[in-house]
């Protein structure tokens, strides 16, 4: 029998399904010790559930024992731990997830790996989330299922619970058709998304990409100009809701943080991002580097601060970036490095979120420049954190981001020379527009935050849910 305290978390009726839960668990010498997890999504879904209670489930990343749990007995809501079979892990996650599917949709279709055995593990293990989603949901609930690692689980939730609502959310780009139809089981994947009552993306360019592959790769009909999909006597409805922040968190944040420490004599442009291959790091080291042999003039008075967060790092391509952005930073240190000044500063770790408001206070550049990404919250952050005199947002146009922060300045991360030249324009941006621009951006992030966006997926599906039934 749930507890009082437990009925209350279950009251708001949201369940949220992804990979991870947003603590991961690690074996230590006394049981399982939590750790938490990183990332966007749970960036995304944490202060929703935190506010309105509801159930996450998602993989702890290890086998609990019995009478072990994941919950510290703290939380303000429910987890509940998905298992996946310890010979799965590695072809659903680090292969057909993160090999396939993450450069695929990233749009570079050279770097995927397609494996039918992956394939295989990624089917077993999306029905394993659903099997554990429908035997811990309710039948009004409201169930969002996130992202790429699991496509295909409304599927089979649809059949293990006919009448549930079920919503999904990709939280990557969705790729052109002529990208996506690379992929050997690019049919099967779409009638797995379809399945859900309301298919959700960042930005209404991938909505276009989807609808196109609905239409042209399954001969669906498909109105785009309305967002709907007809399938099987159904309705789905697909819609671009831009992903917010807790505005409010990250402002509070910012304004009770210490110095940042980086002294009076020092302008710094801050890099903050998974360390993973579409963040654009060694570009955007190029480009600084560029920056340097083109402007001596910020040679001993510019510094790139670039955290990295460390990610996936069983999966080989992403040992092979760490080791070239190693290089990369030796060597441009040893170029133009004097015995007083390092021309770049890499962390490579986590850091807490009250020094990383403090950096994104203090720093005068956010450099944010993906070569794809499908929304990108870091942009969003330092916006929020840019309480004191405003710094300058450089945001790559390719971001899902860009749709909508049209005041920062927008670059082609492939493009080493302008992205150099934009860099130095916000280094000798005047004040005046620097306000201008940030506080355009800021109205709009503080509006559209991440609980107006959570409030207004789970209403489009819950009427979206309501016409199909
Ligand atoms: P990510 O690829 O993880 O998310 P992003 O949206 O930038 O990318 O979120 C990263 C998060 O990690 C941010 O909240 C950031 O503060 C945090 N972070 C990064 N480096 C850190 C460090 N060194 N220390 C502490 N925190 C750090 C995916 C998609 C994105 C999409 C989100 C949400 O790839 O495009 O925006 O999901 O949908």
């Amino acid at each position: 029998m749930p507890d009082d305290r437990t009925r209350e978390r279950r009251e708001s009726g949201l369940v949220t399904v992804s990979n991870r839960l947003p603590v991961t668990l690690r074996r230590g010498p006394r049981g399982p010790e939590r750790v938490r997890s990183s990332g966007g999504l749970v960036a995304a879904f944490e202060p929703i559930l935190e506010d309105r209670g509801g159930l996450w489930i998602g993989w702890p990343g290890l086998e609990l024992r019995p009478g072990e749990s994941v919950s510290d007995g703290e939380d303000h809501y429910q987890l509940a731990p998905v298992g996946i079979p310890r010979h799965d892990v590695k072809p659903y996650y680090q292969g057909f997830s993160n090999r396939t599917l993450w450069p695929l949709f990233h749009t570079l279709p050279g770097q995927a790996v397609f494996e039918t055995s992956e394939w295989d593990a990624y089917q077993r293990v999306n029905e394993r989330f659903a099997e554990a989603t429908a035997a811990a949901i309710q039948p009004d609930d409201h169930v969002i299922v996130n992202d790429y690692h699991l496509m295909l689980t409304p599927g089979y939730l649809r059949k293990l619970a006919p009448e549930v609502a079920v919503g999904f959310f990709l939280h990557i780009p969705f790729p052109p058709y002529d990208v996506f139809r690379v992929l050997p089981w690019a049919r099967p994947l779409l009638r797995g998304l379809l399945a859900a009552d309301l298919v959700g993306f960042h930005v209404s360019g991938y909505v276009r990409n989807f609808l196109d592959c609905t239409h042209r790769l399954l001969g669906l009909k498909t109105d785009v100009r309305r967002g709907i999909v007809q399938i099987d006597g159904r309705t789905v409805r697909v819609i671009a809701l831009p992903l917010g922040i807790d505005f409010a968190h990250y402002e509070s944040l910012a304004k009770g943080a210490p110095d940042a420490g980086f002294g009076n004599q020092e302008r710094v442009v801050l890099g903050v991002d998974r360390l993973d291959y579409t963040k654009g790091i060694p570009e955007r080291i190029h480009a600084f580097a560029r920056l340097l042999e083109t402007h001596p003039e910020h040679r001993e008075k510019v510094t790139l601060l670039q955290l990295a967060v460390p990610s996936r790092s069983q999966v080989t391509e992403y040992q092979e970036l760490k080791r070239e952005i190693d290089e990369l930073v030796g060597q441009v240190n040893g170029r133009f490095g004097t015995a007083s000044w390092s021309p770049i500063r890499y962390l490579y770790r986590s850091v807490s979120p009250d020094k990383l408001a403090a950096m994104y206070r203090d720093a005068d550049v956010a450099f944010v420049t993906p070569l794809r990404d499908g929304m990108n919250l870091v942009a969003k952050e330092y916006v929020a954190c840019q309480v004191n005199d405003p710094g300058v947002l450089l945001l790559s146009h390719t971001a899902g981001a860009a749709e909508t922060m049209t005041e920062a300045l927008l670059v082609n991360p492939y493009n080493i020379d302008d992205t150099a030249a934009k860099l130095h324009q916000a280094l000798a941006m005047p004040k005046g527009e620097r306000r201008a621009r940030m506080r355009a951006l800021r109205k709009r992030e503080a509006s559209h935050n991440v609980h107006r966006w959570a409030k207004r997926l789970v209403q489009r599906l819950a009427r979206a849910a309501r016409e199909n039934r």
